[in-house]
């Protein structure tokens, strides 16, 4: 067993990580990567990316071949990105709100309640917020393919009552990725967050350790976790979009034709994952009720209130600085 294997035993995996290859695939590639993500194969940007490096094995002539592991199977958000730094591993693809715990700038396109819709988001992310976001991930030698790739607007689900404003947050436990944003969000509207790694949300919510999570709707159909909960209200409370980061330095060991092959197959793949999500997010909701799911959606401007009046933009505002603040409002008007 190589000690990567043998790393994600040791974090918590039942079973050895398995690169999802199609048959017979990959054993004759002259460059092998690894890309590692949080997201089940089942959910459109853990299935764009498989397909989209399936392609790159093709066009390369076999030269280079990304083993996909999803499901957290090389370990925690954050052994995976300590890997990813590390050159273990040469892909990730994170969340950009939890990669803020290294760099602050990938916040921005979570702040609670700033985008109105995906169209605003998209201009942002593909305009100067993710030009910004990029930038500051490439002073930490991580460098992101051109095109974020989509979670979604974030909801929130419960299994003791459903929500309908800030107070029925009040004293709920409730779990939260790692990630101050969140944090600090939740605790605004006094719920009590505690941070677990994906993978084992499931389980948290079935044994009650937690009531409640959330998530995209993407994410708690992909995870079931319909199956643990009871409740789910439409919040969209906060954007949620996954970088595919790449090693610097394994980048730049790429020769330039395979670089740029890279770079190109994973944008038109996000282009293909954006699309899966815009059709789900209009048939998600009832798929969810048809599951079980007792849905409602609250009026957001009384979140969002509470949130300023708490200070919340106030206290991301400077720890973001006016600079990238203002890029932010750029797109999305005066926050505070
Ligand atoms: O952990 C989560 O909730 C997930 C899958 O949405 C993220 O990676 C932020």
């Amino acid at each position: 067993m190589n000690n990567l294997s043998r790393r994600a035993l040791l974090a918590g995996g039942l079973v050895a990580p398995v690169a999802l290859s199609a048959c017979g695939k990959g054993p004759d590639a002259d460059i092998v990567w690894r890309l590692g993500t949080n997201l089940p194969i089942s959910h459109p940007l853990s299935a764009r990316m498989k397909e989209a490096a399936d392609r790159i094995y093709e066009r390369s002539g076999h030269r280079l071949f990304i083993e996909v592991y999803p499901s957290s199977q090389l370990g925690t958000d954050a052994d995976m990105l300590a890997q990813v730094r590390a050159g273990a591993i040469q892909m990730l693809s994170i969340s950009g709100l939890i990669m803020s715990i290294l760099v602050p700038q990938t916040a921005l396109s979570g702040i609670g309640f700033a985008f109105q819709d995906r169209q605003q988001l998209f201009n942002a992310m593909d305009g100067s917020l993710g030009a910004e976001i990029k930038q500051a991930l490439a002073a930490r030698h991580l460098i992101a393919t051109p095109k974020v790739f989509e979670s979604g607007f974030r909801q929130i689900t419960t299994s003791s009552r459903p929500i309908n404003s800030p107070a029925d947050l009040a004293g709920m436990k409730i779990r939260v990725p790692l990630g101050s944003l969140w944090t600090s969000m939740f605790r605004s509207f006094g719920a009590a967050p505690t941070s677990i790694n994906f993978s084992e949300v499931y389980s948290a919510l079935q044994t009650r350790v937690v009531e409640g999570q959330e998530n995209p709707l993407a994410v708690v159909d992909t995870g079931k976790l319909y199956e643990v909960q009871h409740y789910c209200a439409l919040t969209n409370h906060m954007w949620d979009g996954f970088w595919l980061m790449q090693n610097e330095e394994a980048l730049n060991k790429l020769p330039g034709d395979l670089r740029d092959l890279v770079q190109a197959e994973f944008s038109a793949a996000a282009d293909l994952q954006r699309e899966d999500l815009a059709v789900l997010a209009e048939t998600l909701p009832k798929k969810m009720q048809d599951e079980g799911l007792i849905l409602n959606r609250p009026d957001t401007q009384i979140f969002r209130q509470h949130l300023r009046d708490k200070g919340f933009y106030a206290h991301w505002r400077e720890q973001l600085g006016e600079t990238s603040w203002r890029v932010l409002e750029n797109y999305v008007g005066g926050l505070a």
